[in-house]
């Protein structure tokens, strides 16, 4: 037997920790940290090592899979699977065009170069006006911000962790999360060293977090954010303690803000938002004078009804304070592999730029809300969804009203899906199609991996070949394109030559791979070696010769903000109409129902990964803790006659769930805090003896109910009430 070591990095979320794989006989014997990774060092979570679960994971979907007409499933080739694909979407094109074939992209594909990628270059060749992201319950309204401040979508401004002195933090659990739109593979330790310096670290959030537990907190109630941003700023502008070197600098609109914000003394908001106006008045006062600042929001920032304005407001802090750009502040990345620079610069990634069809939501880069997917599906006429691909997404668990959508899916002409497994989305499929583990995938970083304070670059070949039949998705979208008688590579005025692309293809005259456009993306890029033209030039060469990673630059960039502003005067745009909109009407959309009086908050767990990682032996341990549960203050549960470890029964406008009660003193009375992608029903076995329930059955995918700006899932600050079901 030959056992060898493969080393690797993790890509279950954006700190990307460095691995080491042992391999016998192309079979995953296990994984452990990479002590040598220069960034993470030894250190990974528990689902990084559970990884190995799931790879071997007996339930994982190891062949195509067809459905009968009685709702199973039957194992059949590949050929005849892509056959029949290609041939169904073909009579779709040709009848309604491609603009009717959509599709779905989840999570984990966000962290390797391929799928994303292929993905992109198939559905803009089919021209198709359905394309729908997680993103649009996570982070397009962090993208929407920076297209409105810098007039560049794909900028994630983020924290210079090792350099700051004050780290704002609003609606993100590090501890738990490791960091997310921000790389930080040892975030326990950049955090503490913010203090060790003498800085400090404060924590806004509805729950008192792991990270808040460790740190200052400012318990905020759901989903008032924007308020109290806007009397931090207040009191900024109000005290003179401006940086209005920086501003006359950098920035236009200032003066706009300032007005804007002059609205909202703290002393008014304290009302709306549980922070007493002094606790506002101190923390603008410490942020404003620190030697240097940084405000970081995550999902609880990104999922609310003023989920861009937050965003918006949370760079407006640091640049206001003078603190964007600079060490210890807000820092932009230039990318290593700079697919969106060149994205940006091609102004080819756009905003607003289309509307759905339902609802009349903004496209962010191309892409509408996942919420009005259902809608779509349902409503007749032309442009009318009728096929859809999902590629790595469970949306029936992870987007708003996850009924409404498995109730739409078998109205469609076709539904296929790449996966792991049997999920609560794609046992609706006409097709589920076996994908490879990223562990069975060559990579290279890119786009959430920029946001590092420290520049990074590591690239990977596959640890061991696809288990069974599955296969590199990328793969299977050139395939099916080139069944469809398609060349990815014909787009845009190209597509006229679509026949010679085709022909060039199938001699092998041209073939392009992610990994060599990576490749010659890598060498053109800010830190390649131009092909000879920079000496010392990083090539991919250099990058195998170091499998462990490169560190680049000890420290991003600072100075480069007239790179990163797309604008045409080149300057941040601090008073965007749409934003003063935002200000000016806040709050008057929505008005309190009796019927529903607590606020629903997400919560994430550190064995917990959205909805796929609940099939693991390993993460699954502990019976009591590894349950699906509410967190309900004492005064809340008490009012509802709830008991510890009893049912509850959550009730909001769009449904009902019921799960276990956890009391706890984590929330204060008015807030309830209930993890998501629970409430299994798919092809895993002890996810599905998990328990638990679909907290997006309490969310809604109401089109006035969505986030204006970037069309977000509003997930955090639903009205819900709670009844006891043991009595
Ligand atoms: N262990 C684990 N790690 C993960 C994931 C996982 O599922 N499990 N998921 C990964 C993914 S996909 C992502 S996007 C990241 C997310 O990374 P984070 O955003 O850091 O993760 P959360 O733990 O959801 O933190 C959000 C916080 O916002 C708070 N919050 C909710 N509503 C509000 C509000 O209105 N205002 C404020 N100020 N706070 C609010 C919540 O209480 C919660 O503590 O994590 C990634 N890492
Ligand atoms: N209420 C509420 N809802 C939320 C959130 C919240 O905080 N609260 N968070 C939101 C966020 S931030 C996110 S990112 C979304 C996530 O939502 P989604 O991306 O829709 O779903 P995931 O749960 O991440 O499921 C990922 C699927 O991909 C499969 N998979 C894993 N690795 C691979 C791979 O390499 N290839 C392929 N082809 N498949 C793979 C898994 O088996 C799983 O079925 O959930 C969102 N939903
Ligand atoms: S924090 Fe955990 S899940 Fe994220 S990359 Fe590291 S090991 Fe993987
Ligand atoms: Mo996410």
């Amino acid at each position: 037997m030959t056992s060898e070591q493969r080393i690797t990095y993790c890509r279950i979320c954006e700190a990307l920790c460095g691995v080491v794989a042992t391999v016998e006989n192309g079979r995953l014997m296990e994984l452990r940290p990479d002590g040598d990774n220069p960034l993470s060092r030894g250190r990974v979570c528990p689902k990084g090592i559970a990884m190995a679960d799931i790879q071997n994971d007996p339930d994982r979907v190891l062949t195509p899979l067809r459905r009968r007409s009685d709702g199973g499933f039957d194992e059949v080739s590949w050929d005849d699977a892509l056959a029949d694909i290609a041939q169904r979407l073909r009579v779709i094109v040709d009848r309604h065009g491609g603009g009717e074939v959509g599709h779905y992209l989840g999570n984990p594909a966000a962290f390797g170069y391929a799928t994303s990628l292929w993905h992109g270059l198939f559905m803009k060749r089919l021209n198709s006006a359905h394309q729908y992201t997680a993103g649009s319950q996570d982070i397009n309204s962090r993208f929407v911000a920076s297209r409105l401040l810098y007039g560049a979508i794909s900028q994630l401004p983020f924290p210079d962790l090792p350099r700051t002195d004050f780290l704002l933090v609003v609606g993100a659990n590090p501890l738990v999360s490791h960091g997310s739109a921000l790389r930080s593979p040892r975030i326990k330790e950049d955090l503490a060293s913010v203090v060790e310096r003498g800085g400090r670290v404060v924590i806004i959030d509805p729950r008192r977090t792991e990270t808040a537990r460790k740190y200052e907190h400012v318990a905020v109630y759901p989903d008032s954010d924007a308020w109290l941003l806007l009397s931090l700023l207040h009191v900024i502008f109000e005290e003179g303690l401006a940086d209005h070197d920086a501003l006359a600098r950098q920035a236009t609109g200032s003066a706009a803000l300032r007005a804007a914000a002059a609205e909202f003394a703290p002393e008014r908001t304290e009302r709306l938002t549980g922070v007493e106006a002094h606790v506002v008045r101190e923390l603008a006062h410490a942020f404003a004078t620190a030697p240097s600042a940084c405000a970081y929001g995550r999902t609880g920032a990104c999922l609310g009804r003023h989920a861009t304005l937050v965003c918006f407001l949370l760079d407006a802090l640091s640049i206001v304070t003078g603190n964007l750009d600079r060490p210890g502040g807000t820092l932009f990345a230039r990318g290593v592999v700079p697919l969106e620079e060149f994205g940006e610069r091609a102004h080819a990634l756009s905003y607003a730029e289309a509307r759905s069809r339902v609802g009349s939501h903004p496209d962010v880069m191309g892409t509408f809300p996942a919420a009005i997917m259902a809608e779509e599906i349902t409503t007749p006429g032309a442009g009318q969804l009728r096929a859809l691909i999902s590629t790595a997404g469970n949306p029936v668990l992870s987007v708003p009203n996850g009924q409404a959508l498995a109730a739409a899916l078998p109205s469609l002409d076709l539904v296929v899906a790449m996966d792991l497994y049997m999920n609560e989305t794609n046992r609706h499929a006409d097709y589920i199609l076996p994908a490879t583990t990223f562990l069975e995938r060559s990579d290279m970083q890119w786009g959430f991996a920029a946001a590092s304070p420290t520049v990074f670059m590591q690239s990977t070949e596959a640890v061991v070949p696809p288990y069974g039949q599955a296969r590199e998705e990328w793969r299977v979208y050139d395939d099916i394109a080139r069944l469809m008688g398609m060349s990815v590579l014909a787009q845009g005025p190209l597509a006229r030559w679509n026949r010679v692309f085709v022909m060039l293809e199938r001699l092998g005259l041209i073939r392009l791979s992610p990994r060599s456009v990576f490749e010659l993306l890598l060498r053109l890029g800010p830190y390649g070696d131009r092909f000879g033209l920079r000496r010392g030039g990083l090539t991919p060469r250099r990058l195998r010769a170091h499998p462990h990673g490169v560190v680049l630059a000890e420290h991003a960039p600072t100075g480069i903000l007239h790179e990163v502003v797309q604008h045409a005067d080149r300057r941040v745009h601090l008073s965007p109409a749409a934003i003063l909109n935002e200000v000016n009407t806040l709050g008057e959309r929505h008005p309190a129902d009796p019927a529903y009086p607590l606020r629903l908050i997400g919560l994430r767990e550190l064995r917990s990964h959205n909805s796929w990682m609940h099939n693991s032996e390993t993460l699954m341990k502990g019976a009591r803790s590894r349950r699906h549960r509410a967190r309900i203050s004492p005064a809340d549960a008490t009012a509802a006659g709830l008991v510890d470890g009893g049912r509850v029964r959550i009730v909001s406008a769009t449904g009902v769930i019921e799960t276990e009660v956890l009391i706890t003193d984590e929330v204060n009375a008015g807030t309830v805090a209930v993890p998501h992608g629970w409430g299994h029903d798919g092809g895993w076995q002890r996810a599905n003896a998990a328990g638990g329930a679909n907290v997006n059955d309490l969310t809604s995918n109401r089109n006035d109910q969505l986030e204006r700006l970037a069309g977000m899932s509003v997930l955090n600050g639903v009205a819900v009430r709670v009844e006891s079901i043991d009595r």
